[in-house]
């Protein structure tokens, strides 16, 4: 297989509520990979209007999620942050991939059947094709890697076999036109650490989401100390003590989820935080939890709202963001252009 430049590329949809499981299953990490590699994050926001998106609350919400990046300690000048429907390639892209996917692959897609519900007939065109649209994101800048959460892995799996197929069908005009075996890398999902998979504070079984009616089933990024407080001692929990092993988590998901957010907030494994509170009773965890949760998360919902108060500026890193992008998405379009026959001046 052709050697490709390590890239990262992620994305968060601008659908409100961002919360602890956006933050410890992708953005935290999207942080931490800045130092190893070059990065692109971005605010997809075409993937938001999937699903219906009031106009005026879209673009606060675009804003609040650059906010959270570069909040959370994203660098916009090292990196590159934009939001998607400044690039036309996304769209351009994707338009290919609808052509190379078969419809029996996005059939199986568990979030389309989830997110569609029972009145599949009158979810959007755009929701059944999203997972090609998330392929495009990432193919466009030939990214290697990609941090996400457990409930993208089925997406990129997609992501992969889009790939593959792009590389196979038109293996022929790809040696062709110079770019010898493979245009597009397969991409290696990064699915890490103890918070891939946050679930709901009122249910283990659930995970945590933006959607879920209830605000105490989650953490949100924007949420004051008080409230954080308030959540994490409502969590649902069991009545046993915390177990010293990790063994003992396995029938009990809410212990099991509140073990994890704690590990994944203080860089640590699960194995550790029992080491420390294993036979504590819930109260002395939930507590040692509070202030774990509020001095990690009361800085990053600080440094949001003063970066949202001066929306001019969030604006102006996402135009050269999109700048930047541009030129990359650029160059690819014009050889997947070049590689499907289409004719364009030059
Ligand atoms: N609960 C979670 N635990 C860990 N990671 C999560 N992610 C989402 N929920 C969790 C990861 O966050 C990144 C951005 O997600 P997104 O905004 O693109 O999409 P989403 O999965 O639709 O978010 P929600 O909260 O789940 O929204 P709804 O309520 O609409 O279903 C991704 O990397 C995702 O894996």
């Amino acid at each position: 297989m052709a050697q490709f430049k390590e890239l990262v590329f992620s994305g968060v949809q601008p659908t409100g509520n961002l919360h602890l499981g956006n933050y410890l299953g992708a953005i935290k990490r999207f942080v931490s990979m800045q130092d190893t590699h070059d990065c692109i994050y971005c605010v997809v926001d075409m993937h938001a209007i999937t699903v219906w998106q009031d106009p005026k609350e879209l673009a606060r919400q675009i804003r609040e999620v650059t906010a959270a990046f570069l909040a959370a300690g994203i660098d916009p000048k090292k990196h590159i942050v934009f939001n998607q429907s400044q690039v036309s390639g996304h769209a351009e892209l994707a338009w290919v991939f609808n052509c190379v996917a078969r419809m029996g692959w996005a059939s199986r897609m568990t979030q389309f059947k989830e997110k569609a519900g029972k009145d599949r007939e009158n979810a959007s065109v755009g929701l059944f094709a999203y997972p090609m649209l998330m392929a495009a994101d990432i193919l466009l800048y030939r990214a290697t890697h990609v941090p996400v959460g457990e409930d993208q892995k089925q997406h990129l799996e997609l992501t992969r076999d889009v790939a593959q197929k792009f590389n196979n069908d038109f293996s022929a005009s790809i040696a062709e036109h110079g770019f010898g075996e493979a245009f597009f890398p397969i991409t290696e999902p990064l699915i890490h650490g103890p918070a891939t998979r946050v679930m709901s504070l009122r249910d283990g079984a659930k995970k945590m989401s933006k959607s879920d009616p209830s605000d105490y089933s989650r953490i949100n990024l924007t949420d004051d100390a008080d409230t954080i407080a308030q959540k994490i001692r409502k969590a649902k929990t069991d009545p046993e003590p915390l177990p010293s092993e990790v063994e003992g988590l396995k029938a009990r998901p809410e212990a099991d989820n509140l073990v994890a957010i704690y590990a994944a907030l203080m860089d640590v494994t699960p194995e550790a935080v029992l080491a420390e509170h294993g036979g504590s009773q819930f109260s002395g965890f939930k507590t040692a939890l509070v202030d774990v949760a509020v001095s990690k998360l009361a800085p990053v919902a600080g440094e949001m709202r003063r970066l949202m108060a001066d929306p001019a500026h969030i604006d102006a890193v996402l135009v050269d963001g999109a700048d930047r992008a541009r030129g990359i998405a650029t160059e690819t379009m014009n050889a997947v252009k070049d590689i499907v026959g289409f004719v364009r001046a030059r």
